[in-house]
């Protein structure tokens, strides 16, 4: 369906921007500032143009997300791994979401791997409950970070992104 969109979700300041930036680019692009609602963003991946979506994560901007759940071929969930307090809350959001929908294929970014305090993302997968989230749904978790703009982006954002493409052409 043309008219769907990748949805990326997850609390302001996990990194949405600079991931959605970096694919785009295929090199490291920080964001600098906060998204104030949306922030459509097309790729080119494989001869296909996607679309992604992604809204802003701080307070306003959150009860959006579920409204667009329908809109969504896949829903990126993209989470600070070093942001230890706050992961109960994007685990809270991330299951409101995934209960408004049971099938939508999700994509964890257990996002800033570099930072020294970063989870690791077996312990991401246990924070955010990821066993509870639905028997009927294709998951996925990626271990991701962007460190020094324009460098490239690390493999394991590559292969999210190859992945994204193959997802995003098999789910209608
Ligand atoms: N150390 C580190 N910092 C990162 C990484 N990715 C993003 N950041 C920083 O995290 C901050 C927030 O990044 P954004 O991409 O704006 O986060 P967002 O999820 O789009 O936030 P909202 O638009 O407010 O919802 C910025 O200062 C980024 O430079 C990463 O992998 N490692
Ligand atoms: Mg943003």
């Amino acid at each position: 369906d043309k008219n769907k969109q990748i949805l990326v979700l997850g609390l302001d300041g996990a990194g949405k921007t600079s991931i959605l930036d970096s694919l785009a680019l295929n090199k490291v692009q920080h964001s600098k500032a906060p998204t104030q609602g949306f922030n459509p963003v097309c790729i080119d991946i494989e001869d296909n143009q996607m679309e992604f979506l992604e809204i802003g994560g701080s307070e306003p901007f959150r009860s959006y997300w579920e409204m667009y759940l329908f809109k969504g071929l896949l829903l990126i969930f993209v989470v600070d791994s070093a942001d230890h307090n706050r992961l109960p809350e994007a685990k809270k959001f991330l299951h409101q979401l995934t209960e408004a929908n049971p099938i939508l294929p999700l994509v964890v970014f257990a996002h800033k791997q570099d930072l020294e305090a970063a989870y690791h993302i077996t312990d991401i997968h246990e924070a955010l409950a990821l066993s509870e989230v639905g028997n009927d749904r294709k998951l996925f978790l990626f271990g991701t970070q962007v460190t020094k703009n324009g460098s490239e982006i690390p493999s394991t954002m590559q292969d999210a992104k190859d992945l994204i493409a193959h997802l995003a052409a098999n789910v209608q």
